[in-house]
């Protein structure tokens, strides 16, 4: 039996109402599993209310606390009281860049019952991830400002790319379309998404590594594309897509567009991943705190269910973590059963995460 203890941060708004229905179909999961694994879970309270406490979004030996986990589920920030800058910077910003987390893997997968925005997509004919460089690029914390509040105000904010950086989460996407065909759901392809006509140190620099990293890779046909071509055709043509690997901004961009292509950010998971394993990896929906609807019990929870299913699948219980998936595609896909408002339900939170949990107690597989 293998036990996995999981930090759980709820964070704000909507945060606190998805991750409670996340952690009921992952106890779900573990019950359903016969003992092949428990989750040991400590709640750590460090949000916007935190923030306004103490000044701080987390304590001072917050990451070295959380350093001792497996893992992380994470809900949301965004609290209307803290500066925006301030409460990512704290939670997410540091987590990924102090657990070294450089790795955010972003599924985009349409599923049967998904409200796809998109004409004539049929479930299954979109399935895509995009690999987020997740620990520098345009979100490196470089810059400053001088002369504040005059009219000589200047403010400067620096990309940062490093060889060590890029060549990991490029080979990292090569790997994962390699892994993708060998599964039989990719097409071997990887898309690498740049600016370098435009931005001519650190996007230059990243397109060269990509040059010298598919040398390695003769097995995967892959190819660039400028970040607004990669939008276009997210939205014209997703269904030519596989990998797409992508720096820091322009994957955060990408992969709210692709959230929302596949159905809307209520059913786009994340995981911020430390592939070395050398310090916990964070799961979360990639949406934020919502703050219009938070506190009224209709938040979608697909995203923060998945992003459980993400946390056991890296852990290793795999079996659990297909039955999370399955039982998602079953109440998606199930006319009758219980669907948030922006999926065209009149359902509670709570009742999506009751199905599914109920789901993944028949069909969870044993020696997870
Ligand atoms: N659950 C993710 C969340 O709260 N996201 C808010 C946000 O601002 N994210 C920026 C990012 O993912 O880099």
């Amino acid at each position: 039996m293998s036990t996995h203890r999981i930090a759980v941060m709820p964070g704000d708004g909507i945060g606190r109402e998805v991750i409670a229905e996340s952690m009921k179909v992952l106890r779900a999961a573990e019950k359903a599993s016969g003992g092949a694994f428990t989750l040991e879970t400590t709640e750590f309270p460090w949000n916007g209310d935190f923030y306004v406490k103490t000044g701080r979004m987390m304590p001072e030996d917050g990451i070295e606390t959380l350093r001792g986990y497996d893992a992380i589920l994470f809900g949301a920030v965004g609290d209307a009281r803290v500066p925006e800058h301030i409460s990512v910077a704290q939670t997410i910003l540091a987590m990924r860049r102090g657990l070294d987390q450089w790795c955010n893997l972003r599924p985009a997968r349409l599923l049967k019952g998904a409200p796809c925005p998109l004409k004539d997509k049929q479930p299954g004919q979109i399935d895509f991830v995009v690999v987020r460089e997740n620990t520098e690029g345009e979100y490196a914390d470089i810059g400053g400002n001088v002369f504040a509040g005059t009219s000589n105000e200047v403010a400067v904010q620096s990309a940062v790319f490093t060889r060590r950086g890029c060549e990991r989460i490029i080979r990292y996407a090569f790997e994962l379309a390699r892994k993708r065909k060998k599964e039989g759901v990719g097409k071997g392809e990887l898309i690498s998404v740049s600016k370098h006509n435009a931005q001519r140190h650190g996007q230059v620099f990243w397109n060269r590594v990509y040059e010298e990293i598919r040398e390695e890779y003769p097995d995967i046909r892959s190819r660039f594309l400028y970040v607004d071509a990669a939008c276009m055709d997210m939205v014209r043509k997703p269904e030519t897509f596989d990998v797409l690997v992508a720096s820091n901004l322009f994957g955060d961009i990408l992969t709210d567009l692709a959230g929302v292509v596949v159905g809307g950010l209520g059913i786009a998971p994340s995981g911020n991943l430390n592939p070395d394993r050398n310090g916990p990896s964070m799961f979360e929906p990639v949406h934020g705190s919502a703050p219009d609807i938070a506190g009224k019990g209709i938040a979608n929870p697909f995203a923060a269910i998945m992003a459980g299913g993400m946390m056991l699948d890296f852990l290793g219980a795999t079996a659990a973590a297909q039955a999370i998936t399955r039982a998602v595609e079953s109440v998606l896909g199930d006319p009758n059963a219980p669907k948030t408002p922006d999926f065209g339900g009149k359902a509670r939170t709570s009742e999506v995460g009751d199905e599914i949990a109920a789901r993944v107690g028949a069909t969870v597989a044993k020696g997870a």
